[in-house]
């Protein structure tokens, strides 16, 4: 075959090579192949001395046409491959990705945001308040008789100028009432202490949601639907509940309500310790002389409150034994969340 017939020849398997739409890894192949210091290309220039001397010159001419076009077409083609896959930026997109370590709320925030939501949707909003208040707050204002046990050193925490620190977020109530008229609906979320021996199941601060609705006409039966779609909405939709009298200084009546074991659906189970309930809440109708208290007139309106512990709420749902575990902020228990 004469050395001119196999430039010609060159040219089409080259044009082959690049027919198949070759990967960028195929790509810097062939270019090598064709255009590297031993390629096809530096191979044909060195047989320029078999050639007739009077053909020389145009034998020569005709490789560097070829090698012109071999070099345009593979760059045409690196420019396009590498634009497209951000190879240009100098970045190796056949590498894995950095795995970013994302993180997640605090369980008792998950909890709080899912309690807010649901009564956020009943008409209620939020008010909060400060940690440490006056006992008259505290106390005094929610009808607790001077010698009430719950004033005790014992149960709470007294600061050297007399102030406590709050025992429950019930203040943030007496500070709504005396600010504003009826009507109130709010829920009152935050941290609060009580001056327990710590174990398992107590710790010297905890977080709590009260609710306050007062209004002229508000009864008992409201307060008990406005619970129950509560429980419902986060507990699950067929739980049942069980309103048990209880006491309570700032209401009267007062109960604390159950829920249908969430769990076992009621059967028995070792969180229910095998009655079937799971205490969820207190409340009850403001007693009158807490709206004394406050400067309202119990003739003209009448009001519903409840109250539930965060933590004890997050324990049942996440099935959590140690309400310590809250406050250690231990990562291999928060990434669970
Ligand atoms: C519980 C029970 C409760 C209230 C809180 C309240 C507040 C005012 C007036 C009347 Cl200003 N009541 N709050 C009422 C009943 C129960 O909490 O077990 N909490 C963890």
């Amino acid at each position: 075959m004469s050395l001119f017939k196999k430039v010609d020849e060159l040219r089409s398997e080259f044009k082959q090579a690049l027919a198949s739409s070759p990967a960028l890894s195929d790509l810097e192949r062939i270019k090598q192949e064709y255009l590297g210091r031993k390629g096809i290309l530096n191979d044909l220039f060195k047989q320029i001395k078999d050639v007739e001397p009077a053909r020389k010159g145009e034998f020569g001419g005709l490789v560097n046409v070829l090698k012109q076009e071999v070099q345009e077409a593979i760059d045409a083609l690196l420019s396009k491959t590498a634009s497209s896959t951000g190879a240009s930026a100098g970045v190796d997109v056949s590498l894995p990705g950095t795995v970013y370590q994302r993180g997640s709320l605090h369980p008792l925030e998950q909890t709080l945001r899912d309690i807010k939501s649901i009564f956020h949707r009943l008409g209620f909003s939020v008010a909060e308040g400060p940690e440490i208040e006056t006992q008259w707050r505290n106390f005094d204002a929610l009808n607790f008789p001077p010698e009430h046990p719950a004033r005790d050193m014992q149960d709470t925490f007294f600061l050297n100028n007399g102030s406590v620190l709050r025992t429950h977020t019930s203040p943030v109530q007496i500070r709504l009432m005396m600010d504003e008229k009826p009507p109130i609906r709010s829920i009152m979320p935050g941290r609060v202490y009580r001056n327990e021996a710590i174990d398992a199941g107590h710790y010297c601060l905890f977080h709590q949601v009260e609710g306050l609705y007062v209004d002229k006409n508000v009864t008992h039966g409201e307060l008990k639907a406005t619970l129950e779609l509560f429980c419902r909405e986060y507990f699950g939709s067929d739980v049942k509940l069980r309103f048990r009298p209880s006491f309570f200084p700032f209401t009267e009546p007062s109960n604390e309500v159950d829920v249908t074991c969430f769990l076992c659906g009621g059967k028995g189970c070792r969180v229910c310790k095998q009655t079937g309930w799971l205490e969820i809440l207190g409340c009850g109708m403001v007693d009158p002389n807490v709206f004394k208290s406050v400067g309202y007139d119990s003739e003209e309106y009448t009001g519903y409150a409840f109250g539930m512990g965060i933590e004890r709420i997050a324990m049942l749902k996440y099935g959590i034994n140690d309400i310590r575990l809250f406050f250690e902020n231990d990562v291999r228990f928060l990434k669970q969340f």
